[in-house]
């Protein structure tokens, strides 16, 4: 059989002639995208006042989390707000601590047609007790409990409407202290990077100076990577050379300012020139939301939203609940055989089935020649039988031909030796009786 030598394939590279038509195939994704809409789940963790409702507000301009809850000082809960996935109440360890909740807000937005879903999930209460070494936990069991309810949902006989629910983004506040990090930030950060996106930011970065948030940001970043926590990157920004040199010098200069500092803010101030922003007002100044001067505000939206939603959730689903899937059903005792997966060889495929069609042929002559074998065997047996009968026959009447002529010959010498004998008046009784018979 000739195998084809790789070097013989050429790749013909044509320009059509006609039109047929593929080349509409992205005009096609982009409608159907545009028609099913976009959903994005993004948890906003910190302790509570860092700004995590301002800063929601802030990336969506608009009020997805309600203002008097901002404004308010108190963090009773409120009966007005609609969370979406109910109130789901854990509680931590120890009595006496401040509980830590989840809650989730849903909003549905628009812009030029195009529909977006983002999930706001919150955990009131995290980082207020006096003893935190247990907060992260509710938060982490939302983040699992999450993934299971996919997993149950994608293992259900009825799959068209899987909600995906899952956490695509996990923004952590990190207090402007302008130290390093903290005990809690660590232990949180620790027991979540491997299950979501984790994107650290410094919030309120207002209150710090521009040196104070350098040193700032480089003990973080030496923090984490002393700690072995992954923080979410994009991934193939550097051997992707399809994208065009614009999207790859913005990519590093999105990573360039990790982690983010932060401003958030809704209002709306007028600047000197007339000109109308989203900002802060202080007795020495004006700090822009969306002056990249100012802030890191727009690589946040920029990574979070405009750039890389689709590589946000593509990780979250690819890799991170991959592992979560596979580790949950190596516990139950599932394991995927490999060996089931064999890649597919087409000639090796044909060969085992020739082999195959080959062994069933030969097993079936087998067979028939057993059949034909025993046939004769019984032929053979029922002629060897019929023969013995014969021969026993054969013998028994020239036995019995050998006794009779053995009695005739006797006969024939009685007879002989009469004959010889002198007459005897010996018929006279006979006569006699026979005369008396007569009578
Ligand atoms: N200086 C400064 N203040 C901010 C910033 N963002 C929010 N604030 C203010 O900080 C206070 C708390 O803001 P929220 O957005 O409610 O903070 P939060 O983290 O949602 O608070 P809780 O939900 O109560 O945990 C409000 O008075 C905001 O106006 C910021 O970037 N800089
Ligand atoms: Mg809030």
């Amino acid at each position: 059989m000739n195998t084809i030598d790789s070097s013989d394939v050429k790749v013909i590279k044509k320009v059509l002639n006609g039109y047929v038509g593929f080349a509409n195939l992205p005009k096609q994704w982009h409608r159907k995208s545009v028609r099913r809409g976009f959903n994005l789940n993004i948890m906003a963790i910190g302790e509570s006042r860092l700004g995590k409702s301002t800063l929601i507000n802030t990336l969506f301009n608009r009020e997805i989390i309600p203002k008097h809850q901002i404004d308010e000082f108190d963090n009773d809960e409120d009966d007005e707000t609609e969370y979406q996935n109910g109130n789901h109440d854990h509680q931590t360890a120890d009595e006496g601590d401040v509980q830590v909740k989840i809650k989730s807000t849903s909003a549905d937005i628009e812009e030029d047609g195009v529909k977006l879903k983002v999930s706001i999930i919150t955990a009131p209460g995290f980082g207020e007790s006096i003893n935190n070494s247990d907060s992260w936990k509710p938060i982490v069991d939302e983040i699992n409990q999450r993934f299971d309810s996919y997993l149950e949902a994608e293992s259900r006989i009825n799959r068209t409407n899987v909600i995906d629910n899952r956490i695509h983004a996990f923004l952590y506040f990190i207090e402007p202290t302008g130290h390093s990090l903290r005990s809690l930030d660590i232990a949180i950060m620790k027991q979540v990077h491997e299950k979501v996106n984790l994107i650290p930011i410094i919030a309120k970065s207002d209150t710090l100076t521009f040196e104070e948030i350098q040193d700032f940001k480089k003990r973080i970043l030496l923090d984490i990577e002393y700690q072995g926590i992954k923080i979410f990157k994009p991934l193939n920004y550097e051997i992707n050379e399809t994208e065009d040199e614009e999207t790859l010098l913005n990519t590093k200069e999105i990573i360039s300012k990790f982690p983010f500092a932060v401003v958030g803010s809704t209002k709306e101030i007028t600047l000197q020139d007339g000109s109308v922003v989203r900002g802060r007002k202080y007795p020495w100044g004006i700090i822009e939301v969306d002056n990249e001067q100012h802030n890191d505000f727009v690589k946040l939206r920029q990574l979070l939203i405009r750039n890389f939603l689709e590589e946000l959730k593509d990780y979250t689903s690819k890799v991170l609940y991959e592992n979560y899937r596979s580790e949950k059903l190596k516990k139950m005792g599932i394991e995927q055989d490999n060996s089931v997966f064999k890649e597919f060889d087409p000639l090796a495929k044909q060969e085992e089935e020739k082999q195959l069609h080959e062994a069933k042929l030969s097993k079936m002559e087998a067979e028939m020649k057993a059949v034909f074998q025993q046939k004769v065997s019984e032929k053979e047996k029922k002629l060897q039988r019929s023969e013995a009968d014969l021969f026993a026959r054969h013998k028994e009447m020239k036995d019995k031909l050998t006794k009779q002529i053995k009695l005739l010959e006797e006969k024939k010498q009685q007879l002989e030796k009469q004959k010889l004998l002198p007459q005897e008046p010996q018929s006279q009784p006979q006569q006699k009786s026979r005369k008396g018979f007569l009578r």
